[in-house]
């Protein structure tokens, strides 16, 4: 049972390992919605650098707007989602955007942004960091690319 539960923090820390300086965003991809036009979920794995920071934007060319989300269950049992300003990043830390957490909104998703294309996310960090990482796109009842 407890080496079960170590056995994905030790996958986490040798994802980080190489100690960056600065915050390092990767393993993106962007669930589109069932129904077209409405927003498409982001979601990304980061790491903080050598000193504490926060994700303060991600953009993507072609879509409207991208919003910082974090869900939550309302005490009826709802999932409801808070717009976030900033994400903190701690130092050397890692923070996932997944599925019932921390997460992109994009609005206005272009038309050719399919299953199967490439979406090319930055994320901005209040450091000044900005790091392009290429997200999978995948349709709405697909599971997360490995
Ligand atoms: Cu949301």
């Amino acid at each position: 049972m407890r080496m079960m539960a170590l056995a994905p923090v030790v996958m986490m820390v040798a994802a980080c390992s190489g100690a960056p300086q600065t915050p390092v965003a990767g393993d993106a991809y962007v669930r589109l919605a069932a129904v077209p036009g409405r927003p498409a979920a982001g979601y990304a794995v980061l790491h903080g650098g050598a000193k504490d920071s926060a994700l303060v934007q991600i953009t993507a060319p072609g879509v409207a707007r991208i919003e910082l989300h974090n869900s939550r269950m309302t005490g009826n049992g709802m999932m409801a989602m808070d717009a976030v300003k900033a994400l903190p990043v701690p130092r050397a830390g890692t923070v996932t955007l997944a599925p019932g957490g921390y997460h992109a909104m994009l609005f206005g998703v272009p038309a050719g942004v399919t299953p199967g294309t490439k979406l090319p996310l930055t994320f901005r960090f209040d450091d000044g960091t900005a790091v392009e990482v290429p997200a999978t796109v995948i349709g709405a009842g697909e599971a997360a690319p490995e």
